[in-house]
């Protein structure tokens, strides 16, 4: 449903291979890095890299591994209440296969030289950032119906381009991700068509889920491009592919016939079709309210953070019987092998 973001517009690839480029003399390494950009092949953990594109690839992907861990809370709250064992069985398997994403993610981040510890630091002193849309609540079953067919969307809509990213440890693990991701989306729409064409108090509980989610989830394709302070450089590096702007166009064109099928109002009054462009229009977005769940004022961030915090220091027992028991299987295979 969401395969068209692969497509690379041929003029947007062709601007982004001619200003790959280092200007004025250049080291061998930074030669040969510009011209492996320039023919979009992939940079591996071991290659040399410019520590600025290390760094951008650790922020993206130890963020893209945080909003993943992040993410279970809002439909790990609805695991006990799930209405029948099926949607039970369907959302524990979603969930787990959200932290599946984030364990990929850390160990991805880790080939480029930075530390599970160091990155989970980050996310619990604050420091570092993950996924806008997992600070606020839900607060019916409908929620996690509207997360699965309307975030795990726009995640798949956000990601496919990134499983052609340069950096081959990110680009392979997001080809399983969007695959579970796809998933995770039908199973999401599914839910929300049972709702959608059930008793009319169901309806209504589908629609205001879809009034709640669906402007922070515009709102999760990040700033527009004109105030996307990291596009331009990780457009040039064949990271980012398809600008945010241009997602959340395509996210939209994608979204609203599937919520006129469930029978269902889009929740933006200027949001109409213009039959020139095939495109559909978007109303104004809250950019303040975008800022403000960023910088850790959103409904649920401090709950949240909290939250993730618990977990933390309450599996420390686990941490700690695991590395023991590495320890011993260590200890045994050396006297073993002496
Ligand atoms: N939320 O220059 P920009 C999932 C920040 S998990 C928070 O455009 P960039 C799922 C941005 O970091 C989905 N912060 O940045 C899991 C930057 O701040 P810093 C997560 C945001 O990096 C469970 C500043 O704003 N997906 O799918 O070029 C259940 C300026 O932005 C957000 C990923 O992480 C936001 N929404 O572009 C269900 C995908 N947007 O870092 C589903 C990988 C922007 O300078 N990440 N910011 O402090 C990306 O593709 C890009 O990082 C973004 C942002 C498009 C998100």
């Amino acid at each position: 449903m969401y395969t068209q973001s692969m497509d690379l517009d041929a003029k947007s690839a062709a601007a982004r291979l001619s200003a790959v480029g280092t200007p004025g003399a250049v080291s061998p390494q930074q030669a040969e890095f510009d011209a492996k950009m320039a023919a979009d092949r992939k940079v591996e953990a071991r290659d040399w890299m410019p520590e600025a594109y290390r760094k951008t690839l650790v922020r993206q992907i130890s963020q893209h591994a945080h909003s993943e861990i992040v993410g279970m809370l809002p439909e790990g709250n609805w695991i006990t209440r799930a209405p029948s064992l099926r949607r039970k069985a369907i959302l524990l398997a979603k969930v787990q296969d959200e932290g599946g994403h984030g364990l990929y993610l850390y160990a991805a981040a880790e080939t480029l030289g930075t530390s599970r510890d160091d990155m989970i630091e980050a996310l619990h002193s604050g420091k570092a950032k993950y996924s806008s849309i997992f600070n606020y609540p839900t607060p019916t079953w409908a929620d996690v119906a509207a997360i699965g067919w309307l975030v795990d969307g726009a995640a798949i809509m956000n990601q496919i381009p990134l499983c052609r990213c340069t950096y081959g440890p990110y680009a392979r693990a997001m080809i399983r991700i969007c695959k579970e991701e796809s998933f995770h989306q039908r199973q999401g729409f599914e839910a929300m068509l049972t709702l959608a064409q059930g008793t009319p108090a169901q309806k209504k509980m589908a629609q205001d889920a879809l009034n709640r989610w669906w402007w922070p989830v515009v709102m999760m394709f990040g700033p527009s491009d004109k105030d996307s302070i990291h596009s331009t450089q990780t457009m040039q590096w064949g990271i980012k592919r398809i600008s945010n702007d241009e997602l959340r166009q395509r996210f939209i064109d994608a979204t609203v016939p599937q919520i006129e099928l469930l029978g269902l109002t889009v929740p933006d009054p200027d949001c109409k079709l213009d039959p020139a462009t095939g495109h559909y229009s978007c109303g104004e977005i809250d950019w303040a309210e975008f800022w403000s769940v960023i910088a850790g004022d959103g409904p649920c961030n401090r709950e949240r953070l909290e939250t993730r915090k618990r977990a933390y220091a309450n599996g420390a027992w686990v941490r700690e019987a695991a590395m023991a028991h590495a320890r011993k299987q260590q200890a045994r295979e050396q006297a073993q092998a002496a």
